[in-house]
C-alpha cells in the first residue's frame, strides 16, 4: 500500500468494567479523534456474556469503521493509547480477564501479518459472535482477508450455532408416534 493512501480499518471495542456502555462510547469518540483517520461508521452496541474464565461481568461490544493513513503498527499504537487513557489496568494478567477497555485491531485493507505485536486479521473474527454480528451491521459484504465476505462468515456462524444446539437436544428428542391407530380400510 503506498504511504499516505486511505486503507479501510475495522476495530473491535469491548468492556465489562467500571460502566461498559460509557467506556465503549468514550472509545468510539476517541477512535473519531484521531489523528490522520475518519472514523466512518460504527455499529450499535451489544450486551453479552464474557467468553473466558467465569464468573465475570457481562460485556457491552461494538466495532468501528475506520479510514486510515496510519500503517498497521501506529494505528495498533493509538489503540493501545486509547485503552491507557481510559484508565486501562493492565496488573489484571489473566487472559481474557475483565477489563475497563480493549480495543483490537480486526481487519487492516488486505494486509495478513503475524509479527510479535501484531496479528491481522484478529485470529478470533470468526468465532466470535460479539465481533462478527456487530461487523455484519455496519460491513456485511467486507471480505477478511485469507477468510471470505462477513455475511458468509456470519452465515456459517449460525449454522454451526445450530448444529450445536441440535447435538445437545438430540437425546432429548422424543419422537411423533401416533396417538390413534389409523382406521382399517373397508
Ligand atoms: N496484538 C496482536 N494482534 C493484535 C490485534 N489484532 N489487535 C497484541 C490488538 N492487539 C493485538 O493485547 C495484548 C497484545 O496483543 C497487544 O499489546 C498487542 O501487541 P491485550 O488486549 O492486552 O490482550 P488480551 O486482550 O487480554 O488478550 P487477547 O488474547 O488479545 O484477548 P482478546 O482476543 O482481545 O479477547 N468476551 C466478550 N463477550 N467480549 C469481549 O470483547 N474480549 C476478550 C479479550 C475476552 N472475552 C471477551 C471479550
Ligand atoms: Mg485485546
Amino acid at each position: 500500500m503506498p504511504a499516505g493512501s486511505w486503507v479501510p480499518a475495522y476495530v473491535g471495542v469491548g468492556s465489562n468494567l467500571d460502566d461498559p456502555e460509557q467506556q465503549v462510547q468514550a472509545a468510539l469518540e476517541a477512535l473519531a479523534g484521531l489523528p490522520d483517520t475518519r472514523r466512518i461508521s460504527h455499529s450499535a452496541t451489544l450486551r453479552n456474556a464474557a467468553l473466558g474464565p467465569q464468573p465475570q461481568p457481562d460485556y457491552v461490544n461494538a466495532v468501528a469503521g475506520l479510514l486510515t493513513q496510519l500503517a498497521p503498527v501506529e494505528l495498533l499504537d493509538a489503540l493501545l493509547a486509547i485503552e491507557r487513557r481510559q484508565g486501562r489496568d493492565r496488573s489484571i494478567s489473566v487472559r481474557w480477564g475483565p477489563r475497563r477497555i480493549d480495543l483490537d485491531l480486526l481487519v487492516y485493507g488486505d494486509v495478513v501479518m503475524e509479527t510479535e505485536r501484531l496479528v491481522v486479521p484478529h485470529p478470533g473474527i470468526a468465532s466470535r459472535n460479539f465481533v462478527l454480528f456487530p461487523l455484519l451491521e455496519i460491513a456485511p459484504a467486507l471480505r477478511v482477508p485469507g477468510l471470505g465476505p462477513v455475511w458468509r462468515l456470519a452465515a456459517a456462524f449460525n449454522q454451526q450455532e445450530q448444529q450445536a444446539r441440535y447435538n445437545r437436544a438430540k437425546h432429548d428428542i422424543v419422537w411423533a408416534i401416533p396417538v390413534t391407530s389409523p382406521s382399517k380400510a373397508p
